[in-house]
């Protein structure tokens, strides 16, 4: 066991470049360099002389700096990590890393968007990637998913015309990082497959508030195979411990203005807080006899396994732990691969994994410039590589001996792994079939599912699918797209379709009047997904000024913080604000200007012993609520702080501010007695932070 403890930490270390104090600046080539301000002139305003070998090698390093972004996922953030068995899963598979609860793997995992390219803003809608690479002690295995369990189309050939499609239009690279635009709907309304997906696109899991509190799954099945040789089918979940939470459309719009890397900077912050993300890799098993036993094609990636219909098993938790040190080294040049597996995990037909086993690697070799990119240190396995491939661009090792094999003169080596079951041994199959292009009718069904989503969504899920339809097809300019989509919800929902065809002025639907299915799955609705109903990490801004009442601040704080949530006093300039008397002073933490609603869960108003509501006339101030208001968030106001409420009631807030002891209604709450926060009121606020959301208000934007 090296230094940390961990594998691949260990490995890094070996490629930390070395300190630039320990000597002087110097050129590529070694050679110290005295001047790196001026270029070497023929006299003091003559032209650059050719022989500057240290000029020409730093622009020419400079000139080469940039390799083309991914194709898709190209906007992403990464962590380290670890992964831990709760228990041995031998009975279903070999894999080392699934076996022995006191071994922990490394990992690597790395989030992103799709569409948007690589400065785009983290809070658009779409599908997100979850990625995670374990460097176990058999060799890596790439679990290479997103945070929604099913895809748009069935068969990856079809995947070039997906991405044109949803890619920014080709003649004016219109719009960026969104879906609302003609092309993609125009695909869509043709190519039924996607309207599962497309369900799941236009609901609030397109809009995650943080990454920390996302779902992930592996979407296809994938298969188990243990030491016997048995086979089991299996798909991955991954569950976030602080729940599943979204954010509001209005409010991820304005969040992509406000803080372009809101969920970047989200999951670098708690990782340097010691806020450790984490999340419960779960599987659902199906013994290989069941293949057929489902009113839908395990191997069709447009369809999930109700978990009503086989429950997730929890087997493991993995924690992100160490944010990257160099963002290009790491998270910019990792190279997933669904086709890195280890023995006990092996693929099923499914055609969209099929094809995705040849896309990864032949990406890689133009992305990151070569066929060594292996040797990098973030895809280094933490095993031995013993191969005979040789060469390329970028290779970084000095190869002795022979490269061939069979070979005599190398003693024979490497050899072939033994019979000892440690090598990769693919699932023997029974395969027979003619050769044809024709999809399996056992794929045809495009609608029950979609259906099934629908149906399982709460009231505020379904306002928010029909306003997210309306929004994006809304901004569709063709009028043909926008019937022929409306004719395809109305397969799905009757009532679905009417409400988006009413907001986009399309007549409604002409089909038979039927939902495709009356099903429904609780486990869809985020209201299934709250987590362990705690407050840690929320973010809570406490909105001071002059003549705040510090005393009872800093107990807010206090009381909070030791809830988990992270408080933020926030004032209209930085420094601190004084206390009513003047001299104690309450430091700020931010502000006002330089942040916005849309950065924080919940806000608090503090009273003032004066009697003095904190700031009415501060604009910043009232915008902050208003906002938070609309959005959802949970407002807590204390004494005067009340007043701040009052000023904004013609506006509609429709919150009472009556004098009395504690009031919370939808996420609103109140005391206006003067002094410390009540232990009623802090459990009536945490309560409503725990929530997330309140919906039941008037005046939420969706
Ligand atoms: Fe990907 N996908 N994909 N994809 N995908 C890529 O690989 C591809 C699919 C996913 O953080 C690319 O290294 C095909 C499903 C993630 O680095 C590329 C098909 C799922 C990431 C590629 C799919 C994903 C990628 C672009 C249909 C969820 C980001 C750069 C057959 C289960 C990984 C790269 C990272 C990236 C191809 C469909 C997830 C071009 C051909 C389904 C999370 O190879």
């Amino acid at each position: 066991m090296g230094a940390t403890g961990d594998r691949k930490q260990d490995q890094r270390e070996t490629f930390r470049a070395d300190d630039p104090c320990e000597g002087p600046l110097t050129t590529d080539q070694g050679v110290e360099v005295d001047h790196t301000d001026d270029s070497l002139a023929a006299g003091e305003r003559g032209p650059t002389l050719m022989e500057d070998f240290h000029f020409r090698e730093k622009l020419t390093h400079f000139d080469h700096e940039r390799i083309p972004e991914r194709v898709v996922h190209a906007r992403g953030a990464g962590a380290y990590g670890y992964f831990e068995p709760y228990e041995s899963l031998a009975e279903y598979t070999r894999a080392a890393f699934l076996q022995d609860p006191s071994v922990r793997t490394p990992v690597f995992v790395r989030f992103s968007t799709v569409q948007g390219p690589k400065g785009s803003a983290d809070t658009v809608r779409d599908v997100r990637g979850f990625a995670t690479k374990f460097y176990t002690s058999e060799g890596n295995y790439d679990l290479v998913g997103n945070n929604m369990p099913v895809f748009f189309i069935q068969d990856g050939i079809k995947f070039p015309d997906f991405v044109h499609a949803v890619k920014p239009e080709p003649h004016n690279d219109i719009p960026t990082g969104a879906s609302a635009h003609d092309t993609l709907w125009d695909f869509v309304s043709l190519q039924p497959e996607t309207t599962h997906m497309m369900m799941w696109l236009m609901s609030d899991r397109a809009i995650p508030r943080s990454y920390r509190m996302m779902q992930g799954f592996g979407v296809h099945t994938f298969r188990f195979v243990n030491a016997e040789g048995r086979g089991t089918f299996v798909k991955f979940h991954w569950k976030p411990k602080l729940g599943a939470h979204s954010l509001v459309w209005d409010e991820a719009q304005e969040c992509q203005g406000r803080d372009p890397d809101f969920n970047r900077r989200d999951l670098w912050d708690a990782i340097e807080r010691g806020d450790y993300p984490e999340w419960e890799l779960g599987v659902q098993l199906v013994p290989e006899d069941d293949e057929f036993a489902f009113d839908f094609d395990l191997l069709d990636a447009t369809k999930i396994i109700p978990e009503e219909q086989v429950p997730v098993r929890p087997v493991g938790r993995m924690v992100l732990d160490r944010n990257p040190e160099n963002f290009f080294a790491e998270t910019e040049q990792v190279a997933f691969h669904t086709a890195n597996v280890v023995p006990g995990i092996d693929f099923t037909n499914d055609p969209l994994l099929q094809a995705r086993n040849f896309s990864y690697l032949d990406t890689q070799l133009i992305r990151l410039g070569g066929p060594n990119f292996a040797q990098l240190p973030v895809n280094r396995p933490v095993t031995p590589v013993r191969t005979n491939q040789r060469d390329g661009y970028g290779q970084s090792r000095i190869h002795r001996g022979t490269n061939y094999f069979p070979n005599s003169l190398g003693g024979g080596c490497p050899a072939h792994a033994g019979v000892d079951g440690k090598a990769f041994t693919h699932y023997a199959e029974r395969v027979d079939g003619a050769k044809i292009r024709r999809r399996s009718p056992s794929f045809q069904d495009h609608y029950s599912q979609a259906a099934l989503f629908w149906n399982s969504m709460a009231d505020w899920e379904k306002r928010h699918i029909v306003a997210a339809f309306r929004f994006e097809l809304g901004k569709v300019g063709t009028v043909e797209v926008r019937e022929r989509m409306v004719e395809n919800l109305g397969k799905v929902d009757p009532e679905l379709a009417s409400a988006v065809a009413e907001g986009i002025g399309v007549a409604a639907p002409s089909g038979d009047g039927q939902s495709a299915s009356k099903l429904s799955s609780p486990a869809l609705s985020l209201e299934s997904l709250r987590g362990d109903g705690s407050i840690r990490t929320r973010q809570i801004a406490v909105l001071a000024a002059d003549g705040v009442d510090t005393a009872q601040v800093s107990s807010l704080r206090d009381a909070l913080t030791a809830e988990g949530a992270v408080v933020e006093v926030l004032a209209a300039v930085d420094g601190s604000v004084a206390g009513a008397d003047g001299e104690d002073r309450c430091p700020v933490d931010r502000a006002l200007p330089t942040v916005a609603s849309v950065l924080y869960d919940a806000v608090l108003l503090p009273g003032g012993p004066t009697g003095t509501p904190p700031a009415v006339s501060d604009p910043d101030v009232m915008r902050f609520v208003r906002d938070a208001y609309r959005h959802g968030k949970p407002i807590g106001a204390l004494g005067s702080g009340v007043g701040v409420l009052s000023a904004l009631e013609p506006e509609g807030l429709g919150v009472s501010t009556e004098f009395q002891r504690v009031v919370a209604d939808q996420g609103v709450v109140t005391d206006t007695s003067p002094g410390a926060a009540s232990g009623e009121f802090l459990r009536a606020f945490v309560g409503a932070v725990a929530a997330h959301r309140h919906w039941g208000r008037p005046a939420v934007r969706g």
